[in-house]
């Protein structure tokens, strides 16, 4: 049976971080679907189409061409991850304030579903600092995103600044 890691965020843009994320989804999973969320607490910069395509488009250079789908969601995580077979739900950990948000989250999401196994993934040394927050700040002030993003994502905030 193929095993599916569902990976949510928002995404706004999808940066380096996120992407070590999806790799390492890539090494326990036979697919990762990313769920492109809504967080009602920010107003997003790119809309969910624009992240989307961002995102299934590093696939391929992640040597995961044809494992790495993205797809738009609203309402509960586990309702999403039942709906699309998703065994693994990953989460990206940065610092204490991640962990203690993360945890919470995942003990409700396992008493919610416990079938649904969170994984966390640390984050690298390199990339501990990025937030998609401080990148939105970054780009809409002009400023050179290039060392927290893809290429393909530098180019794209590029466009609507
Ligand atoms: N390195 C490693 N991981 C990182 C990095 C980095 N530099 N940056 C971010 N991450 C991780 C985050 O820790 C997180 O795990 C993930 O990447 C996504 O981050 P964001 O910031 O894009 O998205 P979030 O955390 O704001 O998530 C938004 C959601 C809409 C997914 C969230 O609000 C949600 O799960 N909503 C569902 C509603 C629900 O089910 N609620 C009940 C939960 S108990």
């Amino acid at each position: 049976m193929k095993r599916v890691a569902l990976f949510p965020g928002s995404f706004d843009p999808i940066t380096n971080g996120h992407v070590d994320v999806i790799r390492a989804g890539l090494a326990l999973a036979d697919e990762v679907l990313v769920a492109i969320g809504q967080n009602p607490t920010k107003s997003p910069m790119l809309s969910v189409e624009q992240r989307r395509t961002l995102i299934e488009g590093l696939a391929e250079e992640l040597g995961g061409a044809g494992r790495v789908r993205a797809t738009a969601f609203s309402g509960l995580l586990v309702d999403f991850a039942r709906d699309h077979g998703a065994s693994i739900l990953l989460r990206g950990l940065r610092d204490a304030s991640d962990f203690a948000y993360e945890m919470q989250m995942a003990g409700m999401n396992a008493t919610m579903a416990p079938e649904l196994e969170t994984v966390f993934i640390p984050a690298r040394p390199a990339n501990r600092h990025v937030t998609a927050t401080l990148v939105r700040q970054i780009a809409s002030m002009g400023g050179d995103v290039s060392p927290f993003v893809p290429e393909t994502v530098r180019d794209a905030l590029a466009t609507i600044n």
